[in-house]
């Protein structure tokens, strides 16, 4: 399989997140894409390829021009302030507050995100652009008849909504693929996110759609981050109405939970008879996992990538999380080669 991969991803490292009441490092840090690209290399999964530059315009079809812009000029206005640390936002328009956009650049920063977990520095912008013509140009090798493809992005997506990051997220790389499928031609695309923490960035954008459906397993909402979305009832909305399905495990779940779900997801992906499948990967399921709760364990992912497989559909892999680093490389490489070892198209 061939994977798409950008150095760029190492000019956006954040120091600090909120974990547990405390400062501590950021989880989703360099190391990990590069750990992943590492053992892509050391089994020799296929061809690594540089992204292709796609510019603002596949951005635009899914993002907030507001939005949009404030990421991109962040970073400067924060460095004409005298600031030189990493920028992160702290209030957010909850209920009964007002729904206005703010002229100053923290107001404005609280506006367009929904958590602390989106540090901006100087190579964020870069960072997350690239990410995007990763996830870009995996979509375009899959269009030219791939039947699979790995967008090794990061930093990761599908915590993005349309007007506003958080989660580790900026730009929703798997909705831009997703939706530039859709604008070449498809009709329809699944999206199967089996990331631990539900999508709800992805859901979000597609939520009032037919045209993509979308599937997500993860740790239950009623404990687990994100909190306020990802519950089983939410269906999708007017002519979106089912083709969003929610499948919340609890913690502790293991493989034989968890591949009850993907075994329900599947059926749902079939049914629907996408021209596309795009997979957010997320292998922070694994027992081994810092920050997360399920029990997967290295061999599941194989197995993982095989029932995907089994689907018969071009298949867009996009990179999400995973913060055990040691064994990300493994686990989401194993996805790859389980869906590799599926020759039925
Ligand atoms: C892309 C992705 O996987 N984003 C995840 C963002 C999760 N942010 C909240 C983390 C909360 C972690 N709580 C862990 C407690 C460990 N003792
Ligand atoms: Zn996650």
């Amino acid at each position: 399989m061939l994977t798409i991969y950008s150095d760029d991803h190492h000019l956006h490292h954040g120091k600090f997140e909120l974990i547990d009441g405390q400062l501590t490092p950021c989880f989703e840090k360099p190391s990990r894409a590069d750990m992943v690209l590492a053992r892509a290399k050391a089994v020799n999964l296929g061809a690594v390829a540089a992204p292709r530059e796609f510019g603002m315009a596949p951005i635009l079809r899914v993002h907030d021009e507001g939005f949009v812009h404030f990421l991109k000029g962040a970073w400067a206005e924060w460095q004409a302030m005298g600031r030189d640390y990493d920028m992160l936002p702290f209030t957010w328009p909850n209920r009964r507050l007002r729904q206005t956009i703010p002229d100053c650049l923290d107001g404005r920063f609280g506006y367009y995100s929904f958590d602390a977990g989106v540090p901006i520095t100087a190579g964020t912008w870069q960072a997350v652009s690239s990410s995007v013509n990763v996830a870009m140009t995996g979509q375009a090798e899959l269009a030219k008849g791939a039947r699979g493809v790995f967008s090794l992005c990061r930093p990761p997506g599908h915590h993005a909504a349309a007007d506003y990051m958080g989660g580790y997220c900026y730009f929703n790389n798997a909705a831009i693929a997703a939706q530039a499928c859709l604008d070449q031609g498809a009709s329809r695309v699944a999206i199967l996110d089996v990331d631990y923490h539900h999508g709800n960035g992805t859901q979000d954008i597609f939520f009032d759609r037919a045209d993509v459906l979308f599937t997500s397993i993860h740790g239950d909402p009623r404990f687990e981050y994100p909190f306020f979305l990802g519950y089983a009832d939410e269906k999708g909305v007017g002519v979106g109405e089912g083709f969003n399905f929610n499948y919340p495990l609890a913690a502790g779940s293991d493989w034989s939970a968890w591949s009850l779900a993907l075994a329900a997801a599947c059926r749902q992906i079939d049914a629907y008879g996408p021209d596309v499948l795009i997979v957010s990967l997320g292998v922070d399921t694994f027992k081994e996992d810092p920050i997360s709760q399920f029990k997967l364990d290295s061999p599941d992912y194989l197995r993982m990538g095989e029932i995907i497989g089994k689907l018969g559909l071009q298949t867009l892999f996009v990179m999400e999380g995973g913060y055990a680093v040691e064994e990300i490389g493994i686990n989401a490489i194993n996805v790859l080669q389980g869906f590799d070892s599926v020759t039925a198209v």
